[in-house]
């Protein structure tokens, strides 16, 4: 079967290490203004030909490339880990600023946290007017929180009473949220000293 990503595979990958670097020099950037690294670890992604294929039928779109580059927006994925709250606008706004990047759409499930708790800053955007990638940018507490949300979510032989597990995942992911904002505070309150 011919690759959903047509002649665009390698182009893909240029796009995904493009960001990467990106991101790299906004780090360094950072780091040397503040003597702090505001990004705990970055991870980055091109969507597996079975997840895209799965994604394009969950939602009734054909398997094709317009699909998978046009119409569907995370072909190319990228995750940024941050320190603190602050640092996760502000690589936000750095790479908005970027001339060959235009941010589509921005979905901030940090402020509108998903009803089961989940919270991340999602970037939809568009590098050199050409591929679409997705940005996650959430905090160390959002991402170890997302983990474990995930593999319990996929734990196919989950024993125990699920409504009291969604509504304890819930409670731990707004304790974090809490415990993020008390960071961030912290931190302010060390750098006016
Ligand atoms: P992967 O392997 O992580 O890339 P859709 O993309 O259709 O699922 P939507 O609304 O377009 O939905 O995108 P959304 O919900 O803004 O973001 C999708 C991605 O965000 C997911 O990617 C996850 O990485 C992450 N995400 C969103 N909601 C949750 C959640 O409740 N828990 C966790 N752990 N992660 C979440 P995919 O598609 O799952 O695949």
């Amino acid at each position: 079967m011919d690759s959903i990503y047509g002649e665009h595979a390698a182009q893909l990958e240029a796009t995904l290490e493009k960001l990467l670097a990106e991101i790299d020099a906004i780090r360094a950037d950072m780091s040397a203004a503040t003597g702090m690294d505001p990004v705990e670890h970055t991870l980055g992604r091109i969507k597996t030909e079975e997840s895209m294929r799965e994604k394009c039928r969950r939602q009734g779109l054909p398997e094709t490339e317009a699909s998978a580059l046009e119409t569907i927006h995370d072909a190319i994925g990228v995750r940024v880990v941050c320190a603190f709250l602050d640092d996760v606008y502000e690589i936000r706004d750095r790479l908005a600023a970027l001339p060959f990047l235009e941010v589509v759409e921005e979905k901030n499930y940090i402020r509108h946290a998903k009803p089961n708790g989940y919270r991340s800053l999602h970037l939809i955007v568009r590098v050199d007017g050409r591929y679409f990638a997705e940005i996650q940018l959430r905090t160390i507490s959002m991402d170890t929180w997302a983990a474990l949300e995930h593999h319990l979510k996929y734990k196919k032989d989950v024993r125990g009473n699920l409504n009291l597990i969604t509504g304890e995942l819930k409670r731990c992911a707004d304790e974090l949220a809490s415990t993020d904002a008390s960071m961030q505070t912290i931190r302010d309150m060390i750098r006016t000293m």
